[in-house]
């Protein structure tokens, strides 16, 4: 019950502080889809010459061990645009930060960006198995810098499994507590059942996808080739941000 409460204010707070943003037609109607649907996608978010440049950069630097990777079943650097500068036109995108802010309907900040190296053969799947980043909402925003089929990787959601309503319900129905994060496949299973199904994002390198990503979403299993990407994570501009940083050890 605690935690119904906890999301009740904080969806409240989102309606007292809502901020006015000036979005242009193509960021409007993305932050819609992801309020609506819990993401959306936007393909050649990057010309191929930057993409290429900026590929050949993450892989070098992804070829040494460092102490700051985690391996996960991929290769992860939390805070990778404060050694790789490249990165740093898609950390400090002001478009994505006011879709976010939208969104979330408050002053966000990119706190920092994960690149991710995933490569087959090592039973690898970006961010684990199926799960919720937060009981509360996120906002995320994820460049594919390869090509992503249904073989290498893709991102799975389930649309709307954000949406307070829907969380309610399953909740009501006894699928999804309000605590829960990590989901079995089974219990995927019965809300995909009860709700729809998951959508699988495949696209092309330069593909950009916003999530909410307290909506349900996995990793899928890498099956074959790589996965290279860049996420965005972002927080409200009050939030703890120094406890944030620690958390995903970022110095
Ligand atoms: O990279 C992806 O496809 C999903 C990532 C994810 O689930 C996470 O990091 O929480």
């Amino acid at each position: 019950m605690g935690l119904f409460v906890e999301r009740l204010k904080y969806e409240l707070l989102g309606f007292s502080q809502r901020p006015s943003f000036k979005l242009n037609k193509t960021q409007a109607m993305l932050a819609e889809e992801v309020e609506e649907n819990g993401y959306a996608y936007f393909p050649n978010f990057i010309d191929e010459d930057k993409l290429g440049s900026l590929i050949a950069t993450i892989k070098l630097h992804f070829s040494e061990a460092r102490e700051e990777f985690q391996y996960k079943g991929d290769t992860r650097h939390h805070g990778i645009e404060r050694t790789v500068p490249e990165v740093s036109f898609f950390s400090s995108d002001t478009q994505l930060l006011d879709i976010g802010s939208k969104v979330m309907s408050r002053q966000l900040i990119n706190l920092f960006t994960l690149g991710n190296y995933l490569i087959s053969g090592n039973q690898g799947t970006s961010g684990g198995g199926w799960h919720r980043d937060s009981t509360h909402p996120q906002f995320k925003a994820m460049l594919y810098l390869t090509d992503v089929t249904e073989l290498n990787g893709p991102l799975e959601i389930i649309p709307g499994t954000h949406k307070f309503s829907n969380l309610r319900r399953f909740n009501r129905k006894g699928l999804l507590p309000y605590n829960q994060q990590w989901l079995t496949e089974r219990e995927i299973a019965a809300i995909e059942n009860e709700h729809e199904n998951r959508i699988t994002v495949t696209g092309k390198a330069g593909t950009l996808i916003l999530f909410e990503s307290s909506t349900l979403h996995r990793g899928r299993p890498i099956e074959s080739g790589e996965r290279l990407a860049l996420t965005n994570y972002y927080y409200p501009k009050n939030s703890n941000h120094e406890q944030i940083l620690k958390n995903f050890g970022v110095a």
